[in-house]
């Protein structure tokens, strides 16, 4: 398998081009997300890129996050994008017309709605290697945390207060791109039931023009859906009460709740040692254990498969994806669950399959129809899944599994180019090369 692609870096010099990526993509003021397709700062890959970063340059790390939370909005949501003035990307900030929202910030443009809340972690890794890396590192990292911490617990007060509703205690999306897994069949029932209007301002599409191939991205009639729910927002004014009242889309996340509960983990760990306020340190607590408690309900009797749940129409959602995975980010879930979860992922429906190029989960599993190997959430593998499960099995105590990951990641990703995903079989990159988050995400696993 390892002779499908003409090319294999060293690890050294792996690191060193993955370096030159998050140097190359730094605009002075942000690192973007791709050079071409994405000209902007995206929320949960500055997270990741800042991880990256650390091993670079911990200042520079410390400095990307703080960009991002000078964006928070005053309700406390980390806004999915930070737009620069680069106007190659669509929709950008005139589509999205945030200004008309009361909880914006004043200074900078960004959207309207967030990305999975993966800061917390980010955060505390930036510190351990702050840590490592010499004293004024480690004074810089540790005032930073310090205040950040404040911020970070507003952004998922936000999600708690706002973005919980109805008994499943799942945390809700009001639109694919929130999930940060944009086309992922997980959406398909729900994005089905919205109805573009006849309102629907014209508009022209940018990314099928940098990407070659226009079927390794989202439809038109995909795209047609995503521009109906911001137009429902954007009439809405933003509010979120509003939205999650009315909006055509409304789902409840499982793997954005897996999430949320690890980063309440962490940042209970951080206001411990940095003696935050203990309301707060509770507050945290307590939703890390409904969400952990959310993921583990959501869990299928006979597969185990963590779901999510169509909050319009009142019913799970069966579709396999890796986020079915959820359950082993967080923990939480019974035992007899948690080994058929693990059984199912080193299977030949997933890591196991004998086919892949790289051992790591693909975002469909190649066994389930509807599995397309080139199309962006409907197949490809993401070295930023890979790093989050390695990261999660890591911390679990549960060593060599994570290893394994970080060795399937490093040779998904070992020809260099840092592909927005990969095909499963070949290990072509696809999408964006370059891209910002995929470099991170190597430099953290060679350093
Ligand atoms: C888009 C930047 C973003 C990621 C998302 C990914 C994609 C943007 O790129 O969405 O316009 O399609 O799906 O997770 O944050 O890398």
């Amino acid at each position: 398998p390892g002779d499908r692609r003409p090319v294999r870096y060293p690890e050294p010099a792996l690191a060193a081009r993955a370096a030159r990526v998050l140097r190359d993509n730094d605009t002075g003021a942000v690192i973007t997300a791709a050079p071409r397709l994405y000209p902007h700062m995206w929320s949960w890959d500055a997270a990741f890129i800042s991880i990256g970063l650390a091993r670079l340059d911990v200042q520079r790390a410390i400095s990307e996050l703080q960009t991002l939370f000078r964006a928070q909005w005053r309700n406390g949501m980390v806004p999915h994008i930070v737009f620069t003035e680069n106007d190659a990307y669509f929709p950008g900030p005139d589509r999205w017309g945030t200004e008309v929202a009361h909880d914006g910030p004043q200074h900078v443009r960004t959207s309207g709605i967030c990305q999975p809340p993966v800061h917390a972690i980010a955060v505390q890794r930036v510190l351990e290697i702050g840590r490592r890396s010499s004293p004024a590192d480690r004074a810089d990292a540790e005032r930073f945390v310090r205040d950040i911490w404040p911020s970070l617990y507003a952004w998922h007060r936000w999600l708690v207060e706002y973005r919980t509703p109805g008994s499943s205690g799942l945390i809700a999306i009001v639109h694919g791109w929130e999930s940060g897994m944009d086309n992922s069949p997980r959406w398909d029932l729900p994005y089905a039931a919205v109805q573009p209007g006849t309102g629907l301002p014209p508009y022209v599409r940018k990314d099928v023009r940098i990407v070659g191939d226009p079927s390794e991205r989202p439809s038109d009639r995909e795209y047609d859906r995503y521009l109906w729910l911001i137009e429902e927002m954007r009439r809405a004014g933003y509010d979120q009460r509003k939205i999650v009242r009315n909006s055509s889309f409304l789902v409840g996340d499982v793997f954005i709740t897996a999430l949320f509960a690890v980063a309440c983990d962490v940042l209970v760990e951080l206001g411990k040692e940095f003696g935050q306020e203990p309301e707060e340190i509770a507050d945290l607590q307590e939703w890390a254990d409904n969400a952990r408690a959310a993921v583990a309900g959501s869990c299928h009797s006979v597969s185990g498969l963590a779901r999510d749940r169509d909050l319009r129409a009142n019913r799970w959602l069966d579709t396999q994806t890796v986020a079915g995975f959820s359950a082993l980010l967080c923990g939480g879930a019974p035992d007899e669950v948690q080994l058929k979860l693990l059984s199912l992922l080193d299977s030949d429906r997933w890591c196991g399959h004998p086919d892949l190029l790289a051992p790591v989960p693909p975002s469909v599993s190649p066994m389930r129809p509807g599995f397309n190997p080139r199309q962006y959430w409907r197949g490809p593998q993401w070295p930023v899944v890979v790093w989050l499960f390695s990261w999660a099995f890591e911390r679990r105590g549960w060593h060599e599994r994570a290893r394994k990951l970080r060795d399937g990641g490093v040779k998904l990703t070992e020809d260099g180019s840092f592909g927005e995903y990969y095909e499963p079989f070949t290990g072509e990159p696809l999408g964006s090369t370059d891209q910002s988050w995929t470099a991170a995400v190597v430099l953290d696993w060679l350093c």
